[in-house]
């Protein structure tokens, strides 16, 4: 016996590798997102993006590698917790995956992120398939030139990508750029199908839900001088195995 990194390919001779997550809602299963307009109060916005910068002004919270991207920020700025946790949003997800949620990561931004297009199944990945699913916040009003979220609606409807499919290396052999092979094959599959893009025209407040294989980025940040102040919210689905596809790590649960 030997230990090896988790990826896809130890659940690939398993039965119902991909759950069937029918749900009641149509604009779900037909186009792979849903939005909750004016889900969140003005005031709890305000506190939000005054938290956040006092919390960076502090160096309490800073940027990752990306220069994007804050994460795990509610570890420092407890009122973020009130969006994890938000009853409404919650009850959604849960009613969308038929199964209760468990929070994994929060991503902050204050500018757009600019992320090539790319589904959040590949890089939180579960067995069975599709136990992620996710929210994106509008914490101010999105325009077309401060760097808002696209996606391809219907594109969740694509078999869920594998380090194999991709010509990525697997067993724990990782190959130069996983991620840059992801990516051209994102843009292959964009092409081959299809697929129409759109732009979430968010207003502060507003959610948008995503499922774990829909298609989605960052549109260009046009003009830099405004700020693109959003959230991102990861969920896995309790009782899943979960795991990064990509770079094979497993995740572990920690109570948040
Ligand atoms: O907010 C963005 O610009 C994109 C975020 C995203 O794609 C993600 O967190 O998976």
């Amino acid at each position: 016996m030997v230990w090896q990194s988790l990826s896809s390919k130890h659940f690939a001779k398993l039965s119902n590798t991909t759950k069937d997550y029918t749900t009641t809602d149509d604009l779900w299963e037909e186009k792979g997102y849903v939005v909750l307009p004016k889900c969140l109060d003005d005031d709890l916005v305000d506190q939000i993006n005054a938290d956040i910068q006092t919390a960076v002004d502090e160096g309490r919270i800073d940027f990752n590698y990306t220069q994007r991207k804050i994460l795990f920020a509610y570890e420092k700025v407890p009122v973020l917790k009130k969006v994890i946790n938000h009853k409404g949003i919650v009850a959604k997800l849960e009613e969308l995956v038929g199964n209760k949620v468990v929070p994994f990561q929060s991503i902050n931004f204050l500018k757009g992120s600019e992320q090539a297009a790319h589904s959040d199944s590949v890089h939180m990945a579960s067995y069975p398939l599709g136990g992620l699913i996710a929210i994106w916040v509008a914490l101010e009003d999105i325009n077309e030139q401060n760097g808002g979220l696209f996606y391809y609606p219907e594109s969740h409807k694509l078999p869920y990508a594998t380090n194999a499919d991709v010509g990525n290396q697997t067993g724990g052999l990782l190959s130069p750029n996983p991620n840059k092979n992801y990516e051209d094959y994102v843009q292959k599959q964009i092409a081959d199908n299809n697929f129409k893009k759109e732009h979430f025209k968010a207003e502060k407040g507003d959610v948008l839900i995503w499922h774990a294989n829909l298609i989605h980025g960052g549109l260009p940040h046009l003009d830099k001088s405004l700020s693109r102040k959003s959230m991102v919210v990861h969920y896995f689905v309790q009782d899943h195995i979960c795991y990064h596809e990509l770079s094979q790590r497993p995740a572990v649960v920690k109570g948040i």
